[in-house]
């Protein structure tokens, strides 16, 4: 009878993959953790001689900006109350927390002409609460927040920023290097460039869809492998870490085995995954974004490709600057192959073609963009490791969004369920996977959406006083995780 009525359940809330999820143990070393970031947590935007970054002004100069008026003013306010935050991770049990660095904390206008103690001794103080309770620190150096100043360069267009990410990064080296094993240079330089530079949605909100992203990312790509340079040259031998960028993709899937579709998936994921990581460990863009966009400028009317050119000294300077693959995987798509669309207005999404789309059956987020599908991570691992075979692989993100925060989230356990049994399977298929960070330990401000979505573990009750965190069955779940390293009542 129960039986038959968690069947039903599963059928109609698509819940069924839950039931053959693998009987593996994680791996011993295998390091499980949780994610958030510098903007979407810490609130106290001004205070502690914090400068403004490129989001502060973002919203500021335009409220309407946010769906639903909350910005990163306050936020969860874990500038004031990291102390309870560490608590939490510590009484869920996780190996490492991953967070990001405030660029404008330290250098306040971007530039190291002056150095903000203060802000330094805020990182200093997380960063030892966190080694004191065995908790292993992953900052990220930039997670879309550029200093205001910076982008009043130019931002990402200017090639210069590069020079002034290095001078920032080595400053972090140098000031908590000691206690860091594991970094992350740019969180995700797919979403700082096409949506910020591409579309009204993220900071700062440049409309260059056809051009500016494409510079954006060659100037991230520049500022990445500086900060890496920098890592290998000056404080590698002393510090003994490792580094690396948080790279973002949805598994684009064919959505036939008709060799127009296997094609078209293959231009997807070059598109999504592949501008970045190809030059990262092959050294050049991928050859599909070299033809696609080079063909389409010339009909276009341009005398050049809207794909800047690689000189062989940017190549040799930005190939092999990785020491780990790190991977933010939410979703996938299948992917249709059409016939490329006219010449018209240059654009990311005419550049690519193809036609994106979701399964009707896969269960659906508040967000528009996630759908739950469990085989994306196990089959984008490993396209990962066909494609640039790293030596390791981190899931420096995945996770699930509802709109209602409810202590309930039976949705999200479900979704985290299917995930790391896929990746288990990944592992099984040979992809050496070292961890996995689930996004978020907080219901963090999601940009442009406000608080109306809500990735936590843990629901924050952004009306109160002291914005109460609870946790949510999800994070008893992850808890009890962590102690069985198995997903299922007895493993092998
Ligand atoms: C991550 O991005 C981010 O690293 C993190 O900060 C964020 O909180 C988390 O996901 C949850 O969303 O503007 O409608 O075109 C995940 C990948 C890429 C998903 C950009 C949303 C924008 C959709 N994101 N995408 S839209």
């Amino acid at each position: 009878m129960l039986t038959l009525r968690v069947f039903l359940l599963c059928l109609t809330f698509n819940w069924c993959h839950g039931a053959d999820l693998s009987n593996k143990f994680f791996p011993k070393n295998f390091q499980f953790g949780l994610s958030t970031s510098a903007y979407q947590i810490e609130g106290g935007w001004n205070e502690g001689g914090k400068g403004e970054s490129m989001w502060d002004r973002y919203f500021h100069e335009n409220t309407s900006r946010s769906l639903d008026g909350y910005n990163g003013d306050v936020t969860c306010d874990s500038y004031h109350r990291w102390e309870e935050d560490v608590q939490i991770l510590k009484d869920i049990g996780v190996d490492v927390y991953r967070f990001s660095i405030a660029w404008t904390r330290i250098l306040p206008d971007g530039t190291t002409k002056h150095i903000n103690q203060e802000g330094v001794n805020y990182y200093l103080n997380l960063i030892k609460a966190l080694r004191d309770n065995n908790i292993e620190p992953l900052p990220t150096l930039y997670h879309w927040d550029l200093p205001q100043h910076l982008s009043e360069l130019g931002g990402w267009l200017n090639p210069q920023i590069a020079t002034y990410f290095g001078d920032y990064a080595r400053i972090c080296y140098q000031m908590f290097g000691e206690h860091v094993k594991r970094w992350l240079t740019i969180n995700e330089p797919k979403s700082t460039c096409l949506i910020g530079y591409g579309s009204i949605n993220n900071a700062p909100g440049l409309e260059l869809i056809g051009d500016g992203i494409y510079q954006c990312a060659y100037v991230q790509l520049l500022a990445h492998a500086k900060a890496y340079r920098i890592y290998d040259e000056e404080f590698r031998n002393s510090q003994g870490g490792v580094v690396s960028i948080a790279l973002d993709h949805p598994w684009s899937e064919p959505y036939s085995d008709s060799p127009l579709d296997v094609e078209a998936a293959n231009i997807e994921n070059q598109f999504g995954l592949g501008w970045y990581a190809h030059p990262i460990y092959h050294g050049n863009w991928p050859q599909p974004m070299i033809e696609r966009i080079g063909n389409r400028s010339l009909l276009e009317g341009y005398t050049f490709s809207r794909l800047p050119v690689l000189s062989n000294e940017d190549v040799e300077y930005i190939k092999g600057t990785h020491d780990y693959f790190a991977i933010n995987i939410y979703t996938g798509y299948y992917t249709q192959h059409i016939d490329d669309y006219g010449v018209g207005e240059p654009s990311y999404w005419l550049d690519k073609g193809n036609n994106v789309f979701s399964d009707p059956s896969w269960p659906k987020s508040s967000s528009d963009w996630l759908t739950s599908y469990p085989e994306a991570m196990r089959k984008l691992l490993n396209w990962i490791k066909v494609e640039y075979n790293p030596a390791e692989v981190m899931v420096t993100e995945n996770g699930w969004p509802d709109s209602t925060g409810t202590l309930e989230d039976q949705e999200r356990i479900t979704y985290m369920q299917g995930y790391l049994s896929n990746l288990l399977d990944a592992i099984d298929d040979g992809v050496n996977v070292i961890g996995y960070l689930h996004w978020s330990l907080l219901d963090v401000l999601e940009w442009n959406a406000g608080h109306t979505q809500r990735l936590g573990l843990v629901h924050v009750d952004f009306e109160s006083a002291n914005l109460t965190r609870t946790w949510k069955n999800s994070a008893y779940w992850y808890q009890n995780l962590l102690t069985t390293r198995c997903l299922v009542d007895n493993c092998q």
